[in-house]
Formats: structure tokens, C-alpha cells, sequence
């Protein structure tokens, strides 16, 4: 029963995927992209080059890191896995997903950031972890050159996730500002909720593995601020419990918090003010540009390049809002909304008194806003891409 797992260590979103299968003590190899298999097979498959991919052990292929999870969590995987990455009380669940967005998407900023604004530091190690994403047969010479190419594309779009020469001191204020807060959660807790992972640390960790632990800069920061965030990525990237200043006999971390600790809230906070002003002008936009494209085809994202990923397309057409006290623009893209409807989704199929008390705690931190904010159409995934539902449901 093993899966192939078609992913990278310098890559954001396969840090979610993996760390996950290990924390479940799932059996799986890890394949480059660069093999024939990922390269003949796997994205004639899905349609285009993205990572991770799960090849599962019936030849099935699930791209993207939450169907991946939920293949195991809600799917035929489930007596695969340990512990459950979905919490049953629904405050709980719904902060879970909060981070699982946060985590892969509101992290970018400082992600894309401490990578590729640090050459000194990252750029050997770099040039050595993306020539593994290639095929083994390219020269040195070769191998440069695609580097060269790709790395020259993510540096345009750390600008689409609002990384400028204007933002950086800003991102970097935030990002020890973030550092502190996760520490002092962690002061007393092994994960976000409590004595298990739950899919609010599936999601951090795409932003604090590859890019912001496996990094040179960042990682020296984040060692010298906050070790004990250091040892979280360390733990969600073992599948022992590797809990050693939680549980005197290295085994049981406990099970997941009753309460909301003050120390999560503030974590909370910190996300309204990071990320809930970007959330909100991102789904305006793409109701906006619903209502002005309002003969797409349900189960089409209607994109020029269904590969795309941005709904606003080119440089031009980024979204504009206020961002610590600075006005930036960035790419909307769906894969956020599609995140977001799951926490919508859940929260609506629970009691409404446990709706009240969601609604209350996201109050208190400044976040009641993004429990409304809605497309016009839902958001849903079909053939591997994100694309747009039936009108008016
Ligand atoms: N929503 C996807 C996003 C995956 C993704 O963006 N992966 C990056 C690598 S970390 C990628 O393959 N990018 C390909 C490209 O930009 O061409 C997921 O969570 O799996």
C-alpha cells in the first residue's frame, strides 16, 4: 500500500502534503518531478506542471495538498491515518481552517520575501535544491539555465503577493511580530490545538517549511527569535511524537485544547491584521468581475489560460487595499475562496449555538468579517483546477 508522492523539498505546498502523510505514518516515497513518471504520466494527467501530486496505490492521482489530505481524512484512505486532522468541535474546526488558509496562503508575503530577497544567504542553496526538481540527464550548464528561469519567475510573482522594495521592512516586522506570538502559543501547547495536529498545522507548515525553516535567512532568524517555533516545524516534520518539553515519557502530547487559550487569539488578531484586509478586497474583486463576466460556463474558471491561477490576470489588474498602514495590490486568486468555503461549509453544518460561540470568538479577535465574506458563485475543483459553480445557489 505504498503512495508516490510527487513533490520537492524546496516547495511550499509539498510541505503540507508531507508532513501530513508523515504525521499519519503513511506509507509513502517521495518522487521528483524531474522522473519520467511525474513528467510522462503524472502531468499529461493533470494538465499541466504543479506539485505535490499523490499517486495512490490503485494508479489514482489527486492533485493539491487539502484533496490530498481529504482522501485520507473523508475519502477511502481514512483507516490509513492516526488521529483525525479535522477537529470535532466546531470552534476548533473553524480556527483549523483559518490557519489552514493562513498558513498557505496569508504566509506568502514572508515566505516569498526571506527567499528570494536574500541572495547572499539562500541563492547557492537554492540553485543546488531546485536543480532536484529537474531531470537527472541535464548538463550543470542546462540545469543553471532552468533555474535561472524559474527562479526569474518567482521573483515576478513574489511582486503579485505584494513583495516590493516598499513592503519589506514591513513584512519583516511582521513576520518576528508573528514569530513571537506562535512561541509563546507553543509555550504551552505541541500544536496550534493542542496535543495533535490538526489541519491548522497542515497548512502553516507549507509557509514555515520550505521556505521559511529550510531557508538559509530565515531559518537563522527564526533559531535565534524563536526556537521553540523551530522545534514545532522540526515536529511536524517526524512522524514520532517529538514532543520532548510537552510529555515527560515522549509519548502522549494529550489531546486537543476545550478552550481557546488567550495566547491563540492573539494569533487570531494577528491574522486580521495581516490577512483579513487582502481576504476581503480579493472576494470583492472577484464579485466584481463575476458581474461582469456573467456567461461562464458552470464547471469553467473562465480564464484566457484555464491553467491560470489569478482571476485578475496580468500586473494591471492586481488588487489594490490597505495593508499596515500602506496601500499594496495583489493577485486574487480562487483557490483562496474555495479554502475559505470549507470553513464556511463546516461551520454552516454545525448547531447553532456552536455557530454563535464561532461567531463570538472570531469577534473578539477581529475576524467576524471573513465568516460573511462570500463569491458570488462557489468556488469548486474539477479536473484539477479550481472553477466556477452553478449560478444563483
Ligand atoms: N493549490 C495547490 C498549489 C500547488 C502549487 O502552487 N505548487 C507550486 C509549487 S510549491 C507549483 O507547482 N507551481 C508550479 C508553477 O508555478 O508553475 C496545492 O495546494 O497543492
Amino acid at each position: 500500500m505504498t503512495y508516490t508522492l510527487y513533490g520537492a523539498p524546496v516547495s511550499l505546498y509539498t510541505g503540507k502534503a508531507r508532513a501530513y502523510l508523515r504525521k499519519q505514518g503513511i506509507d509513502f516515497v517521495e518522487v521528483s518531478p524531474g522522473s519520467d513518471r511525474y513528467l510522462n504520466h503524472i502531468v499529461p494527467t493533470v494538465g499541466r506542471w504543479i506539485i505535490p501530486c499523490l499517486e495512490t496505490p490503485d494508479g489514482t492521482i489527486l492533485q493539491d495538498g487539502a484533496d490530498i489530505i481529504d482522501h485520507f481524512e473523508r475519502g477511502p484512505g481514512q483507516p490509513l491515518r492516526r488521529h483525525p486532522a479535522y477537529p470535532e468541535s466546531p470552534t476548533l474546526l473553524a480556527v483549523a481552517h483559518l490557519f489552514e488558509l493562513f498558513g498557505g496562503e496569508g504566509l506568502l508575503r514572508p515566505a516569498m520575501h526571506y527567499r528570494w530577497n536574500f541572495d547572499e544567504e539562500n541563492l547557492a542553496f537554492l540553485t543546488s535544491e531546485f536543480a532536484l526538481n529537474m531531470p537527472a540527464s541535464l548538463s550543470p550548464e542546462q540545469a543553471e539555465q532552468a533555474f535561472l528561469s524559474s527562479s526569474g519567475r518567482m521573483r515576478k510573482a513574489a511582486v503579485r503577493f505584494g513583495v516590493t522594495p516598499d513592503t519589506a521592512p514591513a513584512i519583516e516586522a511582521a513576520f518576528v511580530e508573528w514569530l513571537d506570538l506562535f512561541s509563546a502559543h507553543l509555550a504551552d501547547h505541541p500544536y496550534l490545538l493542542g496535543g495533535q495536529p490538526t489541519i491548522g498545522d497542515f497548512g502553516l507548515i507549507a509557509a514555515m517549511w520550505a521556505h521559511l525553516f529550510r531557508d538559509p535567512a530565515p531559518r537563522t532568524l527564526v533559531q535565534q527569535r524563536a526556537p521553540r517555533v523551530g522545534r514545532w516545524v522540526e515536529r511536524m516534520t517526524t512522524s514520532e511524537p517529538y514532543v520532548h518539553e510537552y510529555a515527560a515519557d515522549g509519548r502522549d502530547a494529550g489531546g486537543l485544547i476545550d478552550d481557546v487559550p488567550e495566547t491563540l487569539v492573539a494569533m487570531m488578531r494577528f491574522v486580521a491584521e495581516e490577512y483579513l484586509p487582502e481576504i476581503a478586497a480579493h472576494v470583492e474583486a472577484a464579485n466584481e468581475w463575476l458581474a461582469a463576466h456573467p456567461d461562464i460556463e458552470p464547471g469553467t474558471n473562465g480564464l484566457d489560460k484555464a491553467s491560470d491561477r489569478s482571476l485578475t490576470g496580468g500586473r494591471d489588474s492586481m488588487v489594490t487595499f490597505d495593508w499596515r498602514r500602506q496601500r499594496i495590490a495583489t493577485s486574487a486568486m480562487p483557490y483562496r475562496f474555495w479554502l475559505l468555503q470549507r470553513l464556511h461549509d463546516d461551520l454552516a453544518a454545525a448547531p447553532v449555538a456552536a455557530q454563535d460561540d464561532v461567531r463570538t470568538l472570531f469577534a473578539t479577535a477581529g475576524l467576524e468579517p471573513i465568516l460573511d465574506l462570500r463569491t458570488l458563485r462557489r468556488v469548486e475543483r474539477k479536473g484539477h483546477l479550481e472553477v466556477w459553480g452553478p449560478i444563483d445557489v
